[in-house]
């Protein structure tokens, strides 16, 4: 049977180790059919996402430190050489100070804030705009997100500020591209423990919590979240542009 992404060039970027939500869904682009090309941060992830990339069959690693305009730039001239179109993008990428995570918000400085924003918001803004030129048959850019960006939920303070920022450039970035027949989405994430988790207080608090109230009574499994980005990157997503899709075993519809 042939895959649901078969064809497709796929750029994915938030691959740091095997348990990154962007290697799962790596994972499940490439069982579809899809060529990926992976990017890392910097040169620490460098040998790691290339021994991941190899795993998977990818067809090229590239740098790219979403705070660079100079690395999108490489990226993107990389990128229009080989595979030279791109049907999918994937941002996977989320960054704040530890200690902003950790203390009331309240006491974010401004520098902690808008690092935040710049990374794990504007850089869909800059990241979609290297990529579009390139979806020259259309295409699908997904971001990731969390509950945390329209609920208050304990130390995520200052990212859940990102998010609401990421969630509504989703909506302002799917109104500029529709015409060009590009789709921005979000898929909204439960609690998964990535690096991102590690460290997080009380994370495996978190994590039971959700298990015992989401309806479906249990945490999100990576290979949901790849599953739904396989739809919103496929033909079967065609009619679907600006949403937040939730992949959280339902926790998001509970109210107590
Ligand atoms: P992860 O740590 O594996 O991924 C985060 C990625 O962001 C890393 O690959 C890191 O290199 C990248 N990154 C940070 N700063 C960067 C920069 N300046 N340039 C380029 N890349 C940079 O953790 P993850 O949980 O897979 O997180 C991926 C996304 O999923 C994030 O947006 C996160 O907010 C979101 N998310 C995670 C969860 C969860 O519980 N793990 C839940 C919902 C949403
Ligand atoms: C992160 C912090 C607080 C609560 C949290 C999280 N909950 C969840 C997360 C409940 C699910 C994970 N998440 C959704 C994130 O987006 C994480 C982002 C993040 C994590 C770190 C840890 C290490 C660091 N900076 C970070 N920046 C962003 O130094």
């Amino acid at each position: 049977m042939p895959g649901l992404l078969e064809g497709k060039n796929a750029l994915i970027l938030g691959v740091a180790n095997r348990w990154s939500l962007a290697f799962a869904i790596a994972r499940a682009f490439r069982r579809e059919g899809a060529e990926v090309v992976l990017t890392y941060q910097g040169e620490r992830q460098r040998a790691t996402v290339e021994d991941l990339a190899d795993e998977l069959g990818a067809a090229a690693v590239l740098a790219c430190d979403v705070t660079s305009d100079e690395n999108l730039d490489r990226l993107a001239a990389d990128l229009k050489s080989s595979p030279g179109r791109l049907d999918c993008v994937v941002h996977s990428i989320a960054f704040a100070n530890r200690e902003d995570l950790a203390r009331p918000f309240l006491e974010t400085s401004r520098s902690g804030y808008l690092l935040a924003q710049e990374i794990s918001s504007y850089s869909l803004v800059a990241v979609a705009r290297a990529a579009a030129p390139l979806m020259r048959s259309g295409g699908s850019i997904i971001t990731l997100s969390y509950l945390g960006a329209s609920r208050v939920v304990p130390n995520y303070n200052v990212m859940g500020v990102a998010k609401a920022a990421l969630e509504a450039s989703v909506r302002y970035l799917a109104s500029d591209l529709g015409p060009k027949n590009i789709r921005v989405n979000a898929i909204s994430a439960g609690p998964v423990k990535t690096a991102s988790a590690r460290g997080i207080k009380d994370f495996s608090k978190v994590l039971s919590g959700v298990a015992q109230k989401a309806p479906l009574r249990r945490n999100t499994d990576p290979g949901e979240v790849a599953d739904a980005a396989v739809f919103l990157a496929s033909e079967l997503g065609r009619g679907v542009t600006g949403n937040v899709l939730f992949v959280d075993a339902g926790f998001q519809v509970m109210g107590l």
